[in-house]
């Protein structure tokens, strides 16, 4: 498998929660180098365009709330692999259901806040990256 970049975002309660670095760590023990990192925080407009695939879901207004309370970390990762690696490091969606030592089951409260998100294939993460990144803020 060739070297890919995913993109992930560290999700407003595991950043309140005072969890960033714990899992910046496990992203690194995970085999990734990280390309691009930066706090921010999402307005109304770029949560809703960011999750735009799930406007029609009835948890749509709860996620862009929940995505727009407090600042988020994005990052560009980059291994063999990174995509589908990425997903198996975070875990299910819902952390009931998630693997013990993934990232959700270690720090997700339910399935909404759930610590950290992840492309699910290689067209997406074309998108998600330009949407957070400028080709000068890739190294
Ligand atoms: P993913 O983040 O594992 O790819 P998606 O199905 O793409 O999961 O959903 C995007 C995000 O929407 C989830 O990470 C979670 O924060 C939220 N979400 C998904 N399903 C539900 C639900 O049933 N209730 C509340 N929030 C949900
Ligand atoms: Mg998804």
């Amino acid at each position: 498998m060739p070297i890919q970049q995913t993109f992930a975002i560290i999700k407003p309660d595991a950043v309140a929660s005072g969890q960033t670095g714990q899992i910046v760590s496990m992203i690194e023990k995970a085999g990734f180098r990280i390309r691009g990192m930066k706090m921010t925080r999402l307005s109304k407009q770029q949560a809703e365009g960011f999750y735009e695939i799930h406007r029609e879901k009835p948890f749509f207004g709860g996620l862009v709330m929940f995505m727009t309370e407090g600042p988020v970390v994005v990052l560009v990762l980059e291994r063999d692999n990174a995509i589908k690696h990425w997903r198996d490091v975070m875990g299910a969606t819902n952390p009931a259901n998630a693997a013990e030592g993934t990232i959700r089951k270690s720090f997700a409260k339910n399935i909404e806040r759930n610590a950290v998100h992840g492309s699910d294939a290689p067209e997406t993460a074309a998108v998600e990256i330009p949407f957070f990144f400028s080709m000068a803020e890739l190294l």
